[in-house]
């Protein structure tokens, strides 16, 4: 597959392995190319062993070599001070007449060189970058045409500045040159820093806006990346009393006066902010703001601020709702639909809000004013209601007979929710207690099998019983035919001792699963802490609605479903029957297993410990173990031994998508194309919400089981981010999203960019930002310049998808919007897509790939068993060295 199967690119379409291409089933079709290779930079836990030098040079020097970073993209976003940070730390070197400087296939490149003085040429051994054979000086190549000189004042070699790239050309001095050298780290550590600071800034200027006080940090962190900066040129008038606008002004730099009616009210100078109400609603100017300086200003307009988190004021309101006990199951989403309902309701003061004894069915939030609650009867005030408190909740569920009434003591503004407005956006509180239990019963292992609609028919079928507080639920050694969810209050487990408290389990917990499968003897008993309410079905309940579980889980057509926590394998049990795929460091084994087939992902520890991708395959590891969906490759086991490491996986007998595509004719028509999406954006939907981006989708990662269906393989790159950002420079230079090459930091919206290239590669067998070498690569997707030619034919509702995930600012990307993946989903593109039958498996894929029988590997490249493991011959005499296989201590 992409990372572990690729063999090594070494040549100017660098990362991409010929060989490879075509395997099983090649067709006709346009040239086919071979697999992309990955790429990653430096990670950030790395930051800490790198040292600065400080090398002195004249200001001359210095000229010359911002003249080489020049507009470059790599350097384009540092401000001076960072530039010359970097310049402090490049060393020099003198290259006499005829000597390589950058020899083409180098692994490893980390430098980047300015020329001071001299020049240097590129060469190039075509031969060499066809057959990947290894280029030295005395085979270095010609010239290219035309001929490509770099003088004083430019530079080379930027790539190997992000990530390690073999270099695609040699370059030589052709008379006496001094360059300036600058490396990978130093340039990483720097950039971060800067990119630190900036956000830093950023976020100071966030916070110091009373109106965003109720954001949270991650609500924050999106704001960030919407500010865009505005220079404003001294004396330019930027508002003009009596407008209307949308945008809101804070100062970075510089100062602004404000005047009504001519009058100068105010200066103001940095972290000052005007235009607020603009985020809100058309603001119409109040005064007049003018520049006194050239200012810097951070700006953001009321559209894009909507578009990632919905009205400002909607904020406030369901941070409101979520305090509302009756409300607080409800997920973000359903919450914000919610608070988009409220309406605002004003009140004089001295009236009254609600009388003791009327009829209601409305809760209130205090937005403004004070209220009191009385008891008209007695005439007693039993409490003093102010901003941020509810009341009336009751009424959400029924009508509620008010039982104290409640008087504005001043004027009052309350936002109100109506249970009729409840039961329009989300169904009725019951039907929201249903879709909660049937949430929970989708974490159960053994019901994953179960459809979204058959968990909520068993919510539904489900009991609830009440425990007092140290009643036993369960008895260790009795027979058991019940299935338990806690849904308040608490339980304990308890050990073989009948003391020890194993594990409490809180609401949304579950026990005794198994019992829906077998009569199981209880391994445990289980005792209320407190009042308990738990849900329960029996078994006998349970096959009455749906047959019994057990025949549900064997026609099941895949494995993922079955808890697998209990396989206990041994290398020994397991029969090698076929190689499914073979690359850098290992094999993929179609294996047998008590009868059963699975794939064996094998990678040797000497290639993984000397490709310095310990932490990689270690990562893979606990992610897969984290993942468990039918649109990713599921992890049964891992096991090693002495030379090699083992992942135990699901088969997947349909082949490689990337494949499947080489070998089409013609591009994906778009339904074909909009399937394969549908199942990736599942899988996206599936680990984005477990908190995990993916960072490198592209066909070589997607397999085709046997139904049809795509899974999503290798999470070598898969990082779990629940606040805040990354900033390794990892993914596959064709789906790099633009903040993972200019290294601003990235989080889940980089899935989104991909997707958005994937959905024009299978639908035009082409890519949207293809180039020549790597680095016009980076620079289309940096200038986002698609390649739209190719994509002519494509319906303008398909083209309107790709740009929309194709949206350079990953706050504007569809998918990362405030509605999330539905975004996507909803998107007209798919319209007619029938998501549920997706999720159920009833869709009917476009192809199905033929299988004879389940051991058959026709999908597959023929490769012998035996085969050697490309990746060996690498490291020459790495035979003889000892091998330090502390690393895999905890495989
Ligand atoms: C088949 N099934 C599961 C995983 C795989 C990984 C690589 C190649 C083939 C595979």
């Amino acid at each position: 597959m992409g990372n572990c199967c690729g063999k090594s690119a070494d040549r100017e379409d660098a990362y991409r392995v010929k060989s490879e291409a075509g395997g099983a089933q090649s067709g006709v079709g346009p040239p086919k190319k071979g697999k992309r290779e990955a790429v990653q930079g430096i990670v950030d836990t790395a930051l800490d062993s790198i040292v600065l030098p400080s090398i002195p040079k004249d200001d001359k020097v210095r000229d010359y070599i911002r003249q080489a970073m020049g507009t470059n993209l790599l350097f384009a976003m540092l401000d001076d001070e960072a530039r010359n940070e970097i310049i402090d730390t490049m060393s020099k070197q003198t290259y006499p007449a005829g000597k390589v400087v950058i020899l083409q296939g180098e692994k490893n490149a980390e430098t980047f060189y300015a020329v001071e003085s001299g020049c240097c040429e590129v060469l190039k051994n075509e031969e060499a970058a066809q057959i990947g054979s290894q280029v030295t000086e005395s085979n270095i190549g010609q010239r290219i045409s035309p001929p490509k000189l770099y003088p004083a004042g430019t530079g080379f070699g930027e790539l190997a500045l992000l990530y390690a790239a073999p270099r695609a050309a040699s370059v030589r001095a052709t008379e006496t040159s001094v360059l300036w050298q600058m490396e990978r780290s130093h340039y990483f550590l720097i950039k971060r820093k800067f990119v630190d600071k900036v956000n830093k800034e950023k976020l100071e200027l966030l916070d110091s806006v009373p109106s965003f006080k109720s954001l949270n940090p991650r609500q924050l962190d999106l704001l960030i990346d919407a500010l865009e900066p505005a220079r404003i040129s001294k004396g330019t008038q930027i508002l003009r009393k009596g407008d209307t606008g949308d945008k809101f002004y804070i100062v970075k730099t510089g100062e602004v006066v404000i005047k009504i009616d001519g009058k100068e009210v105010c200066k103001q100078g940095p972290g000052s902010f005007f235009g607020e109400r603009a985020l809100i609603k058309d603001d119409v100017r109040a005064a007049d703001v003018i520049a006194t300086e050239n200012c810097l200003c951070m700006t953001l307009n009321r559209q894009a601020f909507n578009d990632i988190l919905g009205p400002l004021e909607n904020l406030w309101r369901l941070e409101e709702l979520r305090k509302v006990p009756m409300l607080c199951n409800l997920k973000e989403k359903q919450l914000a639909l919610l608070a988009q309902e409220v309406v605002e309701v004003e009140y004089v003061a001295g009236q009254f809000v609600f009388r003791k004894g009327e009829q209601g069915d409305k809760l209130f939030i205090m937005e403004e004013g004070q209220c009191s609650v009385i008891d008209e009867d007695t005439g007693t005030e039993l409490a003093v209601l102010t901003k941020g408190q509810y009341f009336g909740e009751r009424g959400l569920m029924n009508s509620d007979v008010r039982a104290a009434s409640i008087r504005c003591d001043t004027a009052v503004k309350v936002a109100c929710l109506s249970r009729r407005v409840l039961h329009k956006c989300l169904g009725t509180l019951e039907d929201l207690l249903y879709a909660w239990r049937a949430d929970t019963l989708a974490n159960v292992d053994l019901l994953k099998v179960l459809s979204p609609g058959q968990r909520l028919q068993l919510a539904k079928n489900m009991e609830v019983e009440k425990f007092k507080d140290n009643e036993f639920i369960i008895t260790r050694g009795e027979s058991g035919d019940c299935f338990y969810i806690v849904e308040s209050g608490e339980v304990v487990i308890i050990g073989n001792d009948g003391i020890k408290e194993l594990v409490r389990l809180s609401p949304g917990k579950f026990f005794g699963e198994q019992a829906l499968i077998s009569n199981e003897t209880r391994a445990a008993s289980v005792r209320a802490i407190g009042p308990v309410q738990l849900l329960s079905v029996g078994r006998s309940a349970f096959n009455s609605v749906f047959g019994s579980l057990q025949s549900i889980l064997d026609n099941a057509s895949s494995s993922y479903e079955k808890d697998t926590s209990e396989l206990k394998v041994e290398l020994k049990d397991l029969e090698h029957l076929a190689v499914l795929g073979i690359g850098a460091f290992g094999k993929v084994l179609l294996v047998r297993h008590q009868g059963a087939l699975f794939a064996l992902k094998c990678m040797s520890k000497r290639q993984v410990l000397e490709k310095n991708m310990v932490n990689h395959v270690k990562r893979e590891k606990e992610i897969m173990r984290a993942l468990s969906s039918p649109f990713t490759v599921n992890l049964m086991a891992t096991l090693h031994d002495e030379h090699t490491l083992y992942m135990l996986m699901e088969k997947v007998m349909g082949g490689e998508f990337f494949i499947y595509l080489q070998s089409r004719e013609d591009a994906c028509s778009e339904d074909e194309g909009r399937f394969y999406a549908a199942c990736v954006i599942q899988a996206f939907e599936y680990m984005h919400g477990q908190g995990y981006m993916y960072r490198d989708l592209k066909p070589e990662n997607l397999l085709i089981d046997s139904t049809g269906y795509l899974k999503v393989t290798d999470y070598g790159f898969a990082k779990k981010l629940v606040t805040g950002k990354s900033y390794t420079m990892c993914g596959t230079p064709e789906y790099l999203a633009p903040e993972i090459i200019n290294q601003n930091g990235h989080g889940h919206a980089v899935d989104w960019w991909a997707l958005g290239v994937l959905i024009f590669e299978m639908c035009t067998q082409d890519t949207p930002f293809g180039a020549d070498d790597q680095m016009m690569i980076l620079n289309n997707i940096n200038g986002v310049t698609i390649n739209w030619l190719s994509a002519k034919n494509l319906s303008v509702k398909c083209k309107d998808l790709m740009k929309k995930l194709l949206v350079k600012n990953p706050a504007k990307r569809l998918g990362s919007l405030k509605g999330g993946v539905n975004d996507i989903k909803n998107h007209p593109w798919f319209a007619d897509f029938d998501w549920e039958s997706l999720s159920n498996r009833t869709y009917k894929p476009p192809y199905v790939p033929h299988l004879d029988n389940p051991e058959d590997t026709s999908h597959f490249e023929d490769i012998p068993l035996d085969a050697k493991v490309p990746g060996e011959e690498e490291f020459p005499g790495s035979k003889a060295r000892k091998l330090n296989t502390n690393a895999f201590v905890d495989w």
